[in-house]
């Protein structure tokens, strides 16, 4: 790999009046050179070769030069020389031509382009990559050898919630094409079709039309579209069942799917059985693909879909030694949500005994709904060859636009691994998206990119060039000390760039899809900025001791957290993670930090009272736990919570936490972890209409107690009454309310 690193550097050295930086062609081709000349466009090409080339080669050549003047007599024409490896047109330059699925060899000099694919879609992808190379008018001269690194490159649309639209999915087919992406697999997790219980059904008529019209445009964008169905949740082991899933083949097959898929992953019981579901696709391969010439080869996804499941049995072993050599196996990496090593691969390629087809859960954001993740791709590994690897695909966020800023790195990537460069891959699908305010974009991407410290614990940098300020002037506020001009500066200057950028982004014309789909992140991203400028201006004043501009920034923040926590509750109210949440990772914290922090600091000099609690609630939290003082009460969807603590908490005896609710609400019950069950240590009581305070039994089931309210309340409390003092996790303390 280093040496075409050489050539392609090499090259560029020696590069023309076109300078190679000018030169960028995504994805990066294996190997170009670059001299001096160029060749200017004035007419329509001559093509030779069109009895015999590609169709959507020819139809991506005569747009790539629609709005060029027929040649007239004596004007200079240039040709376009074109077919595939075996066609009389290109035979000359077939030692010239990389012997790989999708490669192509490209070479612009004189007045003549030649384009001589290794199959159909290498000529396609050469045509893309002499789109690319069009700069005013002009074609550099270039000699180009490319082809992928994995076989199949693009999209498996496998994510739980909202289906892309076909309308989006039609969109995205183009995009592919002209990043060389050749897959394309339908399997929302949410489309009944697909999985059970109805994946037995044949699609409803209208639904199939819409599916036949997507693999036209899949296919005249040279994309696979392929059909996937998940049948192992409620799956017998039976002919005629086996029989339902040919059958749904067929249909499919008739409306002109010529790439299956079997998904076995996310299910529990019978249908989990390595040995049946291996007997199950050979059985189709042999019956089903094999009988029909034209398939790509059948591909499945396993119920161990991990390394570190995988690890505990032998279910990746029996496939690797039971299905049959052709069939493509997918899988996640080391973890559901991880970045893909070289170790995870080797390891799961010595099971399977065949290359890899990885399905790479990013930028999926299935688990984490409240959030977008918009940062670049990197951390997997860059060695990987064709004998590694045969597949590498994304499963995307729900947003299908967002998701291209990843999809666009991954198509770079899965192409080339050994080019990769993330940064810049990130940089130029931001300016692809958004040409005028690729700036404003890359502010918010740039700050949207964690997914947080969930249950999966893989993380993503989010607003890292600006954390060492911003960790600076959090730690001088906690200290009571002034923070240094220079960070002040600096987050200022971030701020005021959050919010206009959030302002160009709603305000953008050039991508209503994107804008429609980010929109209320944009605004909660704003309101953010506007928070963060504000606080920091309480700092600047409680330092000036000028008390009135304090109070007058104080109230403005208090203000601008309310429509914060307003717009949260309001939108994306799915049921898993409702709401909508932007820089959690750097900027949120630090505003609480720095609010809490100052609004103390100011307390204490001044003898006031006003409220630290940085997050707004309606409802009020109170405790006599000096650890968990000042914790925010947090309302997801009809859920009141005490947020998780990850520290042990001390809960003196005698001690509680508890609610006060901003009005009366009907609560349906309370749930809570404590690690430490046995109902006698503690009392929960609600605050009746009537102002009474009345307790109510605690009941224990697998380490979490749980009380029936079903009742209007105005609070909830619960009282330590064991009289010891108490060492506990506060893993869950939630209200559930009726709204
Ligand atoms: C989550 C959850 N996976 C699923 C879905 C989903 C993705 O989009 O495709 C990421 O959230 C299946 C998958 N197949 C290859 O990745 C998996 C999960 C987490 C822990 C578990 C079981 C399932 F133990």
């Amino acid at each position: 790999m280093k040496y075409f690193n050489y050539l392609l550097f090499g090259a560029m050295l020696f590069s023309g009046s076109i300078t190679a930086g000018e030169i960028s062609v995504y994805p990066q081709p294996r190997s170009m050179q670059i001299s001096q000349g160029t060749v200017s466009i004035t007419s329509q090409p001559r093509i030779i070769g069109q009895e015999e080339a590609s169709p959507i080669a020819l139809a991506s050549i005569e747009a790539l030069f629609k709005d060029k003047p027929e040649a007239t007599a004596g004007t200079s024409r240039f040709s376009i020389i074109i077919g595939e490896r075996g066609d009389k047109s290109v035979k000359k330059y077939t030692r010239n031509i990389p012997q790989k699925a999708d490669g192509y060899y490209l070479k612009i000099s004189d007045n003549t382009v030649i384009i001589a694919g290794n199959d159909e879609r290498g000529t396609y992808y050469g045509v893309k990559t002499l789109g690319q190379l069009i700069e005013n008018g002009q074609l550099p001269e270039v000699e180009i050898t490319d082809y992928p690194v994995a076989a199949y490159r693009g999209v498996v649309e496998g994510f739980y919630g909202t289906p892309w639209s076909m309308k989006a999915r039609a969109e995205q087919m183009s995009f592919y094409g002209d990043y060389k992406m050749n897959t394309y697999i339908y399997a929302p997790k949410d489309d009944p079709y697909h999985r059970s219980p109805n994946w037995r059904d044949p699609y409803p008529a209208e639904k199939a039309a819409e599916l036949k019209a997507l693999v036209e445009t899949a296919n005249a964008n040279g994309v696979d579209f392929v059909w996937a169905i998940h049948p192992g949740q409620d799956i017998r082991w039976n002919d005629e069942d086996r029989d339902f899933l040919i059958h749904k083949f067929e249909q499919l097959y008739d409306l002109g799917v010529r790439s299956f898929a079997v998904f076995f992953d996310d299910i529990t019981g019978e249908g989990t059985d390595p040995v049946r579901q291996a007997n199950l696709l050979n059985y189709i391969d042999d019956n089903f693909n094999k009988s029909k010439p034209d398939l790509k080869p059948l591909l499945m996804c396993p119920t161990v879909y991990t390394g570190s499941w995988g690890k505990q049995n032998d279910y990746l072993k029996t496939m690797g030694d039971m299905l049959n050599p052709d069939i493509n196996i997918m899988y996640t990496g080391e973890e559901v949500i991880v970045s893909i090593t070289r170790e995870s691969v080797d390891w799961v390629n010595s099971q399977i005994k065949r290359p890899v087809y990885i399905w790479w859960n990013f930028p999926v954001t299935d688990y984490v709904r409240n959030r977008l993740l918009m940062g670049p791709v990197y951390g997997n590994d860059t060695t990987f060859t064709s004998a590694d690897i045969t597949g590498f695909l994304s499963n995307p966020m729900e947003h299908a636009e967002a998701s291209k800023i990843a999809i666009y790195s991954i198509a770079d990537y899965s192409w080339n691994p050994a080019t990769f460069n993330g940064e810049k891959s990130w940089k130029d699908a931001i300016a692809m998206l958004m040409p005028k305010d690729a700036d404003a974009l890359e502010c918010f991407a740039r700050h949207n990119s964690d997914p947080g410290d969930g249950w999966f614990n893989w993380r993503r940098e989010e607003s890292k060039e600006i954390a060492p300020y911003a960790a600076r002037f959090a730690e001088a506020v906690k200290k009571g000390e002034k923070p240094s001009d220079e960070d002040y500066a600096r987050m200022k200057c971030e701020f005021e760039k959050i919010v206009s950028s959030s302002d160009r982004l709603l305000a953008n014309d050039e991508n209503e899809a994107l804008v429609k789909e980010i929109g209320t992140w944009v605004r909660q991203f704003k309101l953010q900025g506007e928070t963060g400028r504000e606080v920091l201006a309480m700092v600047k004043a409680y330092n000036k001791a000028d008390s009135a501009m304090f109070m007058a920034k104080y109230k403005h923040v208090r203000a601008l957290q309310q429509q914060s926590f307003v717009l949260d509750q309001t939108n994306n109210q799915n049921e898993y993670h409702p709401g909508i949440l932007v820089g959690t990772r750097v900027l949120q914290p630090f505003i609480n930090e720095v609010f809490s922090g100052i609004t103390k600091s100011y307390n204490a000099k001044y003898g006031t009272t006003l409220e630290i609690m940085s997050e707004y609630s309606p409802h009020k939290f109170d405790t006599t736990i000096e650890q968990l003082k000042g914790a925010p009460v947090r309302v997801k969807g009809e859920n009141i919570q005490i947020p998780p603590q990850l520290e042990v908490i001390r809960w003196g005896a005698g001690c509680y936490v508890q609610i006060d609710l901003a009005e009366p609400l009907e609560a349906v019950n309370v749930q809570i972890n404590l690690e430490k069950t046995t109902p006698e240590i503690w009392k929960f009581e609600v605050l009746a209409e009537n102002g009474e305070w009345m307790s109510l039994p605690l009941t224990t089931e697998n380490g979490e107690m749980t009380a029936k309210i079903d009742r209007e309340i105005k609070g909830a409390r619960l009282t330590n009454i064991s009289g010891r003092d108490l060492e506990v996790f506060l893993r869950k303390w939630n209200l559930v309310v009726k709204k």
